[in-house]
């Protein structure tokens, strides 16, 4: 068993500081928070003059990339000499993907997350924050170098993402001072806010349009579900990721306690969303092996459509 230890704000600082070549790993399926989070430590560790490489399993996604040309892409392989492994924004090894036998192996690493998970790292700096990027904002805040507009902007991206533009359980006092803070200080929140929760491609709009028209209620009304399939896919010609978020239309229908979207990923293999109010998905998702948040879920299911449906209305049957 290898040992582990909690680590506050001041000491990850200043083991980050004593270290030269330092690799930063966001989680796989990179969100808002991690992305973040990693170009702002990013910044502020080459302002030190520290080497610093960013790895994820997967890329950062092209509309980020349209909207900061400037920021480098992830590398999807490992390579080069590091002295110390962070893992950001990652709730439990597995978060790092593909690269996780290798962190584990590694001697120096250190996580910044807010999940309240596991230490699986050598050392742990583990929050109840709202976001990673208000971890990454206090760190860069002990080290001798100032906030700028770039900074600002990558630390503004994790806060109004991982916080819904300051709409979830999690936005807190702290939230809206760091934002303060971070708007004196140039970030780019109209841009940020455009990216994340406005900019859709045509074909994404379509899609939704094309789900919204399968909307099926049950439970009077309590149970609203949609679905894509594969033609419907590849009549817009839109790729997998363009169905991410749809399952939010579901849930916000008033009577809905239950909101469900059904995706095509591989023909009759469905990757199931579930969103709950007052209503544990969590446990209809681990009935299929799947699983998640209380309120936020998600499993893959096997078999026909129709089948696929039946399955779902009738285990949500048990409990609403
Ligand atoms: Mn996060």
């Amino acid at each position: 068993m290898k040992s582990t230890k909690k680590t506050t704000i001041s000491q990850a600082a200043k083991l980050l500081e004593e270290k030269e070549r330092i690799a930063l790993f966001a989680h796989t399926n990179p969100d808002g928070d991690t992305i973040g989070a990693c170009i702002a430590l990013c910044i502020a560790l080459r302002k030190l003059h520290k080497t610093v490489k960013l790895f994820c399993d997967m890329p950062m996604g092209d509309k980020l990339k349209k909207a900061f040309p400037e920021i480098e892409e992830f590398c999807l392989e490992f390579s080069g000499k590091f002295d110390i492994l962070v893992a950001v924004d990652c709730g439990d090894l597995n978060r790092v993907g593909k690269f996780a036998d290798f962190y584990d192996k590694f001697a120096e690493t250190l996580t910044l997350d807010h999940h309240g998970g596991l230490f699986f790292s050598k050392y742990n700096l583990v929050t109840q924050y709202a976001c990673t990027c208000q971890i990454v904002y206090e760190i860069v805040q002990q080290l001798p170098l100032q906030l700028d507009e770039r900074l600002a902007t990558f630390l503004y991206m994790g806060l109004c993402t991982d916080t819904g533009n300051f709409s979830h359980n999690n936005t807190d006092r702290a939230s809206f001072l760091m934002a303060a803070d971070l708007c004196e200080h140039g970030a780019e929140m109209e841009k940020i806010n455009r990216v994340f929760f406005k900019d859709t491609t045509l074909a994404e709009t379509k899609l939704l349009g094309r789900a919204l028209s399968h909307i099926r209620t049950y439970y009077d009304g309590e149970m609203v579900l949609m679905y894509l399939t594969q033609s419907d896919l590849n009549e817009f010609g839109a790729d997998f990721g363009a169905t991410a978020g749809i399952v939010q239309n579901a849930i916000n229908v008033d009577t809905a306690r239950v909101g469900v979207m059904l995706a095509e990923y591989m023909p009759n293999i469905y990757k199931v969303s579930m969103r709950g109010k007052d209503f544990s998905v969590r446990e209809v998702c681990q009935q299929f092996g799947g699983g998640g948040h209380v309120f936020a879920s998600g499993c893959m299911i096997s078999g026909f459509l129709e089948d696929v449906i039946e399955k779902i209305v009738r285990t949500v049957g048990f409990t609403i």
